[in-house]
């Protein structure tokens, strides 16, 4: 069992160290897992000019899971795509296939007042946002800055590119998912707008065909992130593009309390998956042992049970979350009055008690 460990840049360090120690608090007593770890965003560029160097991804195919912090900082987000540190993360992804990217979002009943939304609306939430992880603006040509010929200006181009069969997967795939929750989906797109968006919606119209006990219906994105305030007890999987699934899942994390309760898991066809919490680097707060790692501990909980069927070690680590919040432990970013406020490396060594337990 070949874990290959990317921490990359900012709070990705923090974070991924506490979700390491989760892993090797749960296989205490077992075998454990050959753990590597490699260089991918702006730590790689800074050592080999490249933010996913061949040697990250020939360790990344070799691997039989793969657990990522975050990529990118500011300063290399203004720079051509090919040195951006998050660039070497959509390169991962793409170099995978990794197509499907499970968000799971669930209101914990102990962080229910972390949130900035009404107790009534956000009690009782569980749902998944299902994010296409390798089309869409993210990927589709032409795209760049360029100079118009006729008025000398600069023109920036990305292009929104699904393919039917492209979306005909990552459809299967929700409605797959949909059918071990609460058999519905909802399809998010811009059909009304968009011709790849209206392909969206016709091709997931056909995929819903071979599902009769699965609900389908369909969603305008600017409709569902309001819907997604308004009513998110209502959604079960949500499906859609690249670029929605991005902007929704932030919204949906604020149902959670913090962008640091959001763990993932990306999968293709194979059995390799890459786990990685939903936030990004954060270099504002980085190196502070500021950072919330229940989103990276929590997507370590997910490679157990997805890539390695190790249901019970997988529940073990959710139920430690679930008891160091009962505990009242809180990162600063879900604090409350009266709870016990801690870092990063101590809520992780509190979920690794609570395991040991
Ligand atoms: N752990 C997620 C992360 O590092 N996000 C930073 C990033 O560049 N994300 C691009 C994206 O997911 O669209």
């Amino acid at each position: 069992m070949k874990i290959l460990v990317l921490p990359g840049d900012g709070i990705g360090n923090e974070v991924t160290a506490q979700a390491v120690k989760a892993l090797r608090a749960v296989t205490a007593n077992g075998p454990g897992f050959e753990m590597t770890e490699g260089l991918i965003g702006d730590a790689a560029l800074a050592v080999h000019g490249d933010p996913l160097p061949e040697a990250t991804l020939e360790a990344a195919r070799g691997a039989d899971a793969i657990l990522f912090g975050a990529a990118g900082t500011y300063e290399s987000d203004l720079l051509p795509p090919e040195k951006r540190g998050g660039h070497g993360l959509l390169r991962l992804r793409k170099s995978l296939d990794l197509y499907a990217n499970y968000r799971p979002v669930t209101a914990f009943p102990e962080l229910i007042g972390a949130s900035t939304l009404r107790r009534d609306v956000i009690e009782g939430v569980d749902l998944m946002v299902l994010r296409e992880l390798t089309g869409d603006i993210y990927f589709g040509t032409p795209r760049g800055v360029h100079r118009d010929d006729r008025t000398g200006e600069r023109v920036g181009i990305n292009t929104m590119r699904y393919t039917e069969s492209e979306i005909r997967r990552v459809g299967h795939a929700a409605f797959r998912a949909a059918r071990l929750r609460r058999r519905k989906v909802c399809s998010v797109d811009k059909a009304n707008v968009l011709e790849t968006m209206a392909l969206w919606r016709e091709v997931m119209t056909e995929v819903g065909r071979d599902y009769p006990d699965v609900e389908l219906t369909h969603l305008y994105v600017d409709a569902a992130s309001m819907h997604l305030i308004r009513r998110p007890r209502d959604f079960d999987v949500i499906v859609t593009g690249n670029i929605f699934g991005d902007i929704l899942s932030d919204a949906a994390a604020m149902l959670t309390g913090s962008l640091g309760m959001l763990p993932s898991a990306s999968l293709g066809e194979g059995g390799r998956g890459l786990y990685e919490p939903v936030h990004g680097s954060a270099p504002d707060i980085a190196g502070r042992d500021l950072a919330n790692p229940l989103a990276s501990i929590m997507s370590s909980a997910l490679m157990l049970r997805l890539s390695f069927g190790m249901e019970a070690e997988a529940a073990a680590v959710e139920t430690a979350v679930r008891h160091v919040l009962a505990e009242g432990y809180r990162t600063a970013d879900i604090a409350e009055p009266g709870s016990r406020q801690v870092g990063t490396e101590e809520m992780g060594d509190a979920v690794a008690a609570a395991i040991a337990r």
